[in-house]
């Protein structure tokens, strides 16, 4: 009947390795991406991304022609991103960017920059939370023969 708390010990674990948003700045990548595709697929991978302010995100050219990364409200433009080139943008202030490539405008993206990503629990998402209140650290005499 104790089978169950290795995994509550092990969930215990989990929680606890959840690291804390610091002040460094996060870094994410996303494609940009044409041929073997047919031109009217051609895109950003992921099209819609949701970062954290404070967040670098770099667009690479995985393709094969030239693409921009050029903001809607102009407040960013890569200007011509050639086959394996790149283009980084500082994402400082929450709100939502779109952009789109002004070579191929039917190529868009957007990036949602939220603050909603913290370490808060999400309601619901954490299944564990049920864990009988009787529970009392009685393996420690275990764990310590265990050694042998
Ligand atoms: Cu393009």
């Amino acid at each position: 009947m104790n089978a169950w708390r290795p995994l509550a010990a092990a969930a215990a674990v989990l929680c606890l390795s959840v690291t804390p948003s610091a002040a460094a700045p996060q870094f994410v990548s996303i494609s940009v991406v044409d041929l073997p595709r047919a031109q009217d697929q051609w895109g950003f991978a992921p099209a819609t991304r949701r970062i954290q302010p404070g967040t670098w995100v770099t667009w690479s050219n995985a393709g094969q022609d030239a693409h921009t990364i050029t903001a809607v409200d102009g407040s960013f433009d890569s200007g011509d991103l050639y086959p394996s080139e790149g283009f980084s943008w500082f994402f400082a202030e929450p709100g939502t960017f779109a952009y789109d490539c002004a070579l191929h405008p039917w190529m868009t993206g957007t990036i949602v920059v939220g603050s909603g990503v913290s370490p808060t629990p999400t309601p619901g998402a954490d299944s564990t939370a049920t864990t009988d209140p009787s529970d009392t650290p009685d393996t420690t005499d275990q764990e310590s023969r265990s050694a042998g």
